[in-house]
Protein backbone atom coordinates (compact mmCIF):
# COMPACT_ATOMS: atom_id res chain seq x y z
CA UNK A 1 0.00 0.00 0.00
CA UNK A 2 1.50 2.86 -1.12
CA UNK A 3 1.85 5.93 1.28
CA UNK A 4 0.25 9.52 1.19
CA UNK A 5 1.73 12.53 2.36
CA UNK A 6 -0.59 15.23 0.75
CA UNK A 7 -3.68 16.36 -0.27
CA UNK A 8 -5.47 18.63 -2.48
CA UNK A 9 -9.05 19.67 -1.69
CA UNK A 10 -11.47 22.38 -2.32
CA UNK A 11 -14.20 23.55 0.09
CA UNK A 12 -17.72 23.71 -1.31
CA UNK A 13 -18.49 27.45 -2.59
CA UNK A 14 -21.19 29.73 -1.95
CA UNK A 15 -22.77 28.34 -5.40
CA UNK A 16 -22.50 24.57 -4.31
CA UNK A 17 -26.56 23.98 -3.88
CA UNK A 18 -26.31 24.81 -7.75
CA UNK A 19 -24.06 21.98 -8.61
CA UNK A 20 -25.23 18.86 -10.68
CA UNK A 21 -27.08 16.12 -9.09
CA UNK A 22 -30.19 13.70 -9.17
CA UNK A 23 -32.04 15.70 -6.61
CA UNK A 24 -34.01 12.88 -4.82
CA UNK A 25 -31.99 13.61 -1.09
CA UNK A 26 -33.12 17.20 -1.56
CA UNK A 27 -30.77 20.65 -1.53
CA UNK A 28 -28.30 20.49 0.57
CA UNK A 29 -27.67 23.08 3.38
CA UNK A 30 -24.42 25.16 2.35
CA UNK A 31 -22.95 26.11 5.60
CA UNK A 32 -23.49 22.67 6.94
CA UNK A 33 -21.29 21.12 3.67
CA UNK A 34 -18.68 23.84 4.66
CA UNK A 35 -18.62 22.39 8.23
CA UNK A 36 -18.45 18.96 6.71
CA UNK A 37 -15.38 19.70 4.38
CA UNK A 38 -14.09 20.87 7.66
CA UNK A 39 -14.28 17.65 9.78
CA UNK A 40 -13.00 15.94 6.12
CA UNK A 41 -9.89 17.98 6.57
CA UNK A 42 -9.05 17.24 9.94
CA UNK A 43 -9.76 14.05 9.15
CA UNK A 44 -7.27 13.84 6.66
CA UNK A 45 -4.50 15.46 8.72
CA UNK A 46 -5.32 12.67 11.54
CA UNK A 47 -3.72 10.15 9.07
CA UNK A 48 -0.78 12.08 8.84
CA UNK A 49 -1.35 13.98 5.19
CA UNK A 50 -0.42 17.48 4.97
CA UNK A 51 -3.80 18.89 3.43
CA UNK A 52 -3.62 22.09 0.54
CA UNK A 53 -6.50 23.92 1.09
CA UNK A 54 -8.06 25.97 -1.95
CA UNK A 55 -9.92 28.85 -2.53
CA UNK A 56 -13.64 27.80 -2.65
CA UNK A 57 -14.62 28.40 -6.84
CA UNK A 58 -18.11 29.96 -7.65
CA UNK A 59 -17.81 29.98 -10.65
CA UNK A 60 -17.83 25.87 -10.73
CA UNK A 61 -20.75 24.54 -8.21
CA UNK A 62 -19.29 21.43 -8.09
CA UNK A 63 -15.52 22.35 -7.61
CA UNK A 64 -15.03 20.73 -4.66
CA UNK A 65 -15.06 17.70 -5.85
CA UNK A 66 -11.46 17.67 -6.57
CA UNK A 67 -10.94 14.05 -7.62
CA UNK A 68 -12.42 14.27 -10.71
CA UNK A 69 -10.19 17.39 -11.74
CA UNK A 70 -6.88 15.13 -12.09
CA UNK A 71 -5.50 11.47 -11.97
CA UNK A 72 -2.33 11.54 -9.50
CA UNK A 73 0.29 8.31 -9.02
CA UNK A 74 3.60 8.14 -7.80
CA UNK A 75 5.19 8.81 -11.54
CA UNK A 76 2.69 11.15 -13.61
CA UNK A 77 -0.26 12.99 -13.29
CA UNK A 78 -3.57 13.13 -15.84
CA UNK A 79 -5.74 15.97 -16.44
CA UNK A 80 -8.88 14.61 -17.78
CA UNK A 81 -11.14 15.62 -20.10
CA UNK A 82 -14.66 17.02 -18.06
CA UNK A 83 -17.63 15.26 -19.87
CA UNK A 84 -20.34 17.79 -18.57
CA UNK A 85 -20.14 21.78 -19.22
CA UNK A 86 -20.90 22.81 -15.71
CA UNK A 87 -17.20 20.91 -14.82
CA UNK A 88 -15.79 21.99 -17.88
CA UNK A 89 -12.76 24.28 -16.80
CA UNK A 90 -12.13 22.69 -12.98
CA UNK A 91 -9.75 20.96 -14.83
CA UNK A 92 -7.98 23.76 -15.90
CA UNK A 93 -7.84 25.40 -13.01
CA UNK A 94 -6.36 22.47 -11.39
CA UNK A 95 -3.27 21.99 -14.03
CA UNK A 96 -1.43 24.68 -12.26
CA UNK A 97 -1.50 23.44 -9.24
CA UNK A 98 -0.60 19.81 -9.87
CA UNK A 99 2.04 20.70 -11.95
CA UNK A 100 4.25 22.43 -9.20
CA UNK A 101 4.16 18.23 -7.60
CA UNK A 102 5.05 17.18 -10.99
CA UNK A 103 7.50 19.17 -12.94
CA UNK A 104 6.55 18.22 -16.64
CA UNK A 105 5.28 14.19 -16.05
CA UNK A 106 1.62 15.43 -16.70
CA UNK A 107 -0.43 13.53 -19.61
CA UNK A 108 -3.63 14.88 -20.71
CA UNK A 109 -6.97 13.28 -22.10
CA UNK A 110 -8.29 14.62 -25.62
CA UNK A 111 -11.76 15.33 -27.11
CA UNK A 112 -13.55 13.49 -28.49
CA UNK A 113 -12.50 11.26 -25.51
CA UNK A 114 -13.89 12.00 -21.94
CA UNK A 115 -13.00 11.29 -18.68
CA UNK A 116 -13.30 12.32 -14.83
CA UNK A 117 -11.50 11.56 -12.33
CA UNK A 118 -13.54 9.86 -10.50
CA UNK A 119 -13.98 6.82 -12.87
CA UNK A 120 -10.34 5.98 -11.93
CA UNK A 121 -9.64 3.82 -9.05
CA UNK A 122 -5.50 2.79 -8.26
CA UNK A 123 -3.94 -0.15 -6.38
CA UNK A 124 -0.55 0.51 -6.76
CA UNK A 125 0.52 -0.65 -10.21
CA UNK A 126 -3.11 -1.43 -11.45
CA UNK A 127 -5.77 0.91 -12.46
CA UNK A 128 -9.43 0.06 -12.80
CA UNK A 129 -10.77 2.19 -15.36
CA UNK A 130 -14.17 3.18 -15.43
CA UNK A 131 -16.41 3.12 -18.44
CA UNK A 132 -19.31 5.31 -16.94
CA UNK A 133 -22.24 8.03 -18.56
CA UNK A 134 -18.86 10.65 -17.86
CA UNK A 135 -15.81 8.88 -19.11
CA UNK A 136 -16.87 7.61 -22.99
CA UNK A 137 -14.70 4.39 -24.34
CA UNK A 138 -12.16 7.04 -26.06
CA UNK A 139 -11.27 8.67 -22.83
CA UNK A 140 -10.96 5.24 -20.79
CA UNK A 141 -8.73 4.06 -23.70
CA UNK A 142 -6.20 6.71 -24.00
CA UNK A 143 -5.90 6.86 -20.26
CA UNK A 144 -4.76 2.72 -20.76
CA UNK A 145 -2.56 4.11 -22.96
CA UNK A 146 -1.14 6.67 -20.33
CA UNK A 147 -0.80 3.85 -17.66
CA UNK A 148 0.54 1.26 -19.91
CA UNK A 149 3.28 4.17 -21.01
CA UNK A 150 4.36 4.66 -17.14
CA UNK A 151 4.39 0.67 -16.65
CA UNK A 152 0.92 0.53 -14.95
CA UNK A 153 -1.99 -2.68 -15.53
CA UNK A 154 -5.16 -1.71 -15.98
CA UNK A 155 -8.62 -3.26 -16.45
CA UNK A 156 -12.07 -1.94 -17.61
CA UNK A 157 -15.01 -1.80 -15.87
CA UNK A 158 -18.06 -0.96 -17.89
CA UNK A 159 -20.34 0.09 -15.34
CA UNK A 160 -22.99 1.97 -18.08
CA UNK A 161 -26.70 0.49 -17.43
CA UNK A 162 -25.81 0.89 -13.58
CA UNK A 163 -27.35 3.61 -12.59
CA UNK A 164 -24.17 4.89 -10.71
CA UNK A 165 -22.67 8.20 -11.51
CA UNK A 166 -18.62 7.04 -11.37
CA UNK A 167 -16.61 4.04 -10.77
CA UNK A 168 -15.63 5.18 -6.98
CA UNK A 169 -19.01 6.31 -6.08
CA UNK A 170 -19.54 2.29 -5.84
CA UNK A 171 -16.25 0.72 -5.40
CA UNK A 172 -12.81 1.47 -3.71
CA UNK A 173 -9.48 -0.10 -3.06
CA UNK A 174 -8.72 -0.21 0.73
CA UNK A 175 -5.42 -1.74 0.94
CA UNK A 176 -4.39 -5.21 2.05
CA UNK A 177 -5.57 -7.13 -1.81
CA UNK A 178 -9.51 -6.00 -0.74
CA UNK A 179 -11.94 -4.13 -2.43
CA UNK A 180 -15.32 -2.55 -0.81
CA UNK A 181 -18.30 -2.28 -2.97
CA UNK A 182 -22.03 -1.66 -3.69
CA UNK A 183 -24.48 -4.68 -4.22
CA UNK A 184 -24.53 -3.60 -7.99
CA UNK A 185 -20.49 -3.81 -8.76
CA UNK A 186 -19.98 -7.50 -7.31
CA UNK A 187 -20.04 -9.19 -9.80
CA UNK A 188 -17.36 -6.72 -12.20
CA UNK A 189 -14.50 -9.00 -13.62
CA UNK A 190 -12.10 -6.69 -12.91
CA UNK A 191 -12.16 -7.87 -8.91
CA UNK A 192 -11.23 -11.25 -9.36
CA UNK A 193 -8.17 -12.27 -7.05
CA UNK A 194 -9.08 -9.46 -4.46
CA UNK A 195 -10.98 -10.21 -1.46
CA UNK A 196 -14.22 -7.91 -1.64
CA UNK A 197 -16.45 -6.87 1.04
CA UNK A 198 -20.15 -5.86 -0.56
CA UNK A 199 -22.04 -3.01 1.58
CA UNK A 200 -25.88 -3.88 1.72
CA UNK A 201 -28.06 -2.15 -0.70
CA UNK A 202 -29.17 0.24 2.33
CA UNK A 203 -25.43 1.46 2.82
CA UNK A 204 -24.17 1.19 -1.23
CA UNK A 205 -23.27 5.03 -0.53
CA UNK A 206 -20.56 3.62 1.81
CA UNK A 207 -18.44 1.60 -0.76
CA UNK A 208 -16.52 4.85 -1.38
CA UNK A 209 -14.29 5.24 1.22
CA UNK A 210 -10.77 6.23 1.15
CA UNK A 211 -7.52 4.20 2.79
CA UNK A 212 -5.16 6.96 4.13
CA UNK A 213 -1.84 5.85 5.13
CA UNK A 214 -3.31 3.02 8.41
CA UNK A 215 -6.56 4.51 8.02
CA UNK A 216 -9.75 3.85 6.51
CA UNK A 217 -11.97 6.92 6.58
CA UNK A 218 -15.75 6.53 5.84
CA UNK A 219 -18.65 8.69 5.83
CA UNK A 220 -20.25 8.15 9.05
CA UNK A 221 -23.83 7.14 9.75
CA UNK A 222 -23.08 3.10 8.00
CA UNK A 223 -23.37 1.01 10.67
CA UNK A 224 -23.31 -2.39 8.99
CA UNK A 225 -20.38 -1.52 6.95
CA UNK A 226 -18.15 0.02 9.67
CA UNK A 227 -18.73 -3.69 10.92
CA UNK A 228 -17.68 -5.06 8.12
CA UNK A 229 -14.40 -3.04 7.73
CA UNK A 230 -13.83 -3.49 11.33
CA UNK A 231 -14.09 -7.52 11.13
CA UNK A 232 -11.79 -7.42 8.12
CA UNK A 233 -9.37 -5.65 10.02
CA UNK A 234 -9.21 -2.05 9.63
CA UNK A 235 -9.09 0.83 12.00
CA UNK A 236 -11.78 3.23 10.57
CA UNK A 237 -12.33 6.95 11.00
CA UNK A 238 -15.47 8.52 10.14
CA UNK A 239 -16.55 11.74 9.26
CA UNK A 240 -20.60 13.30 8.21
CA UNK A 241 -21.18 13.52 4.41
CA UNK A 242 -24.79 13.96 3.99
CA UNK A 243 -24.35 17.28 2.04
CA UNK A 244 -22.26 16.32 -0.21
CA UNK A 245 -24.32 12.81 -0.57
CA UNK A 246 -27.09 15.16 -1.84
CA UNK A 247 -24.92 16.08 -4.36
CA UNK A 248 -24.44 12.62 -5.64
CA UNK A 249 -20.55 13.12 -4.48
CA UNK A 250 -18.54 10.51 -2.01
CA UNK A 251 -15.73 10.68 0.69
CA UNK A 252 -12.89 9.75 -1.92
CA UNK A 253 -14.52 12.93 -4.52
CA UNK A 254 -13.23 15.39 -2.12
CA UNK A 255 -9.74 15.12 -2.65
CA UNK A 256 -6.76 14.07 -4.15
CA UNK A 257 -4.45 12.30 -2.77
CA UNK A 258 -0.86 12.55 -3.41
CA UNK A 259 1.48 9.54 -2.86
CA UNK A 260 5.01 9.90 -1.93
CA UNK A 261 8.13 9.94 -4.12
CA UNK A 262 6.37 12.08 -6.85
C1 LIG B 1 -21.29 15.72 -10.36
O1 LIG B 1 -22.38 15.27 -10.70
O2 LIG B 1 -20.35 15.86 -11.14
C2 LIG B 1 -21.10 16.14 -8.91
N1 LIG B 1 -22.33 16.66 -8.41
C3 LIG B 1 -20.66 14.97 -8.07
C4 LIG B 1 -19.31 14.45 -8.45
C5 LIG B 1 -18.87 13.35 -7.57
N2 LIG B 1 -17.58 12.90 -7.88
C6 LIG B 1 -17.22 11.62 -7.90
O3 LIG B 1 -18.05 10.73 -7.82
N3 LIG B 1 -15.93 11.35 -8.10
Amino acid sequence: MCHYEKAITRPPSDTFAEGLTHGLLGKPDVALAKKQHEAYVSALRRCGVSVTVLHPDNDHPDSCFTEDEAIVTDRMAVIPSMCRPSRQGEEVRMRPIIEAFYQGRIEEIRQPGTLEGGDICRDGNHFFIGISSRTNEEGARQMAAIAEKYGFTYDFCDIRGIRILHLTTGMSYIGNNTIICCPDFKHLPAYKGYRVIVTSEKEAYAANCVRMNDKVIMPAGFKGTERKLIRAGFDVIQVPMSEFEKQDGGLSCLSLRLPKRI
